[in-house]
């Protein structure tokens, strides 16, 4: 078996460690390995991180003993395939059970180093709590996957998102800071903050740039109402994490128009910091790479939880390799996704998602016997001529039938938008296959999102 770089669990990176500067890759080894010999090393791990969460938290043992499942058991990927999922709901239970983190913390809550936790704008946060080594650990890997991206010691990473609960800007300023980049964590969400970006941005200019897709898209708009080219900023990589767009073909082309750079789709969530473990890379810029030696990825049937063969659609589900406080084994995303294998240019031997996570089931449009998830209708507006930037999706019950109202910012004056009503909505109605009623509005009318963006009403009783 070929000897893997820093290959342990518990893991301790060496925190001096830099690649050669003329590598593409971090750890050549691991990235470039012949995948059946990776997952080889991932069989015994995955293992490992079971009989530590089995040792270290009434919460798995529980779990796997109500099912009679043994760590030790798990000899083949089948196998693991059968562990049941965690679930978001378990883990609420779970911190009002045993607060504040859960009975699946597996370390002494004096040793949790950064707690960060969900919103909580449906129902009780979870709280997570990350040990002091997990972060060092994090930093690593997340170091590892911006070096993969083309970000080097001594650039300027610019931090464009909340510096609060929310784990992506810390997560991504610990990568960061591990690579010996410098770092600019300016935050977002306060008042007069987008314009203020734009001006930092325009002195400073940095080379990496981290936020969510439809506030870069805002940070653009303000930009050119300020009448400067965000192109001046001179960013070389933009990556997103936290909602779909990146990976939406005319949210990513418009992010790189606006501002010249080359654009990253990355992120799985929250609970699965290091979160950048799906990346795409420098030589491999579109989709996202698993980066199976960090996270295991699965893509499962979202009802048997198997994993489907590439190709194939289905639902991330998640397990930590690395991670000693709160892993997460087998968590269920509830997002949806297609994965394939294939010869990356980049050079590594990942599985990779190529059109990133389309969305979440939760939020999948379901009207009249169609499907549509929310990314098309911007994909589609991203791509008509004199669209103001911003748009709503409102659902609602007109006696028994179901109805989808599209409203759109137009850069049109009224009086003269009939055209591109009628061409919107009916372009629009083709590309989804289901009857739209299409409305439009005066540009910057419609409020602009300063992290996820949340562009749909549902009015229908049955799914309040
Ligand atoms: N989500 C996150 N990243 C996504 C992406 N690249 N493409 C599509 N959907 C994505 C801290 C990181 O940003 C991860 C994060 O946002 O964690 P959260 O706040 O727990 O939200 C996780 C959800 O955001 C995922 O389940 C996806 O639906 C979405």
């Amino acid at each position: 078996m070929t000897q893997m770089e820093e290959w342990a669990f518990p893991t301790r990176y060496d925190q001096d460690y830099l690649p050669d500067p003329e590598s593409p890759y971090w750890f050549p080894v691991r990235e470039t390995m012949d995948p059946e010999e990776r997952d080889a090393a991932v069989l015994p791990r995955l293992r490992e991180v079971m009989e530590y969460a089995y040792a270290n938290s009434s919460f798995y043992k529980d779990k796997w003993d109500a099912v009679d499942c043994k760590p030790a058991d798990i000899t083949s990927f089948e196998a693991f395939e059968q562990v049941p999922v965690v679930t978001k709901a378990e883990m609420r239970e779970s911190q009002a059970d045993h607060p504040p983190f859960g009975n699946y913390l597996c370390i002494e809550p004096t040793d949790v180093h950064h707690i960060h936790g969900t919103s909580g704008t449906t129902g009780q946060p979870t709280a997570f709590g990350i040990g002091r080594r997990d972060w060092e650990v994090i930093a690593d890997n997340h170091a590892r996957i911006l070096w993969g991206m083309g970000v080097r010691p001594g650039d300027t990473v610019f931090v464009a998102a909340l510096f609060s609960l929310y784990l992506g800007s810390w997560g991504a300023m610990a990568g960061a800071e591990r690579l010996r980049c410098r770092v600019l964590p300016f935050g977002a969400g306060a008042q007069g903050m987008t314009s203020r970006a734009v001006n930092w941005l325009a002195r400073l200019k940095p080379t990496a740039f981290y936020a969510t897709p439809s506030y870069a898209l805002r940070l653009a708009e303000v930009a050119e109402q300020e009448k400067i080219d965000p192109r001046e900023f001179g960013l070389k990589v933009m990556f997103f994490s936290g909602e779909p767009g990146a990976s939406v073909p005319k949210v990513r082309s418009a992010i790189e128009e606006a501002f010249g750079a080359t654009v990253i789709d990355c992120g799985t969530m929250a609970e699965m910091t290091p979160f950048m473990s799906a990346s795409a890379t420098a030589g491999t810029p579109d989709g996202m790479l698993l980066w199976q030696d960090i996270v295991w990825h699965e893509v499962c049937d979202p009802e048997t939880f198997r994993t489907v063969p590439y190709g194939d659609e289905g639902t991330p589900v998640y397990t930590h390799l690395e991670r000693t406080s709160q892993p997460m084994i087998r968590l269920a995303s509830n997002d949806l996704t297609r994965w394939v294998m294939e010869d990356n240019p980049c050079g590594r031997t990942y599985p990779k998602l190529p059109q990133g996570v389309y969305g979440r089931i939760d939020d999948m449009i379901h009207i009249r016997g169609e499907n549509v998830y929310p990314t098309e209708v911007d994909n589609y507006l991203r791509g008509v001529d004199d669209y103001g930037g911003e748009h709503q999706i409102i659902v609602r019950r007109t006696g028994s039938m179901d109805e989808m109202i599209v409203r759109a910012e137009t850069t049109l004056p009224e009086g003269q938008r009939s055209d591109f009503e009628q061409r919107t909505g009916s372009g629009l109605q083709s590309f989804l296959g289901v009857r739209v009623t299409f409305e439009s509005v005066d540009a910057n009318t419609l409020e602009r999102a300063e992290h996820k963006s949340r562009r749909v009403v549902d009015e229908r009783e049955h799914t309040r």
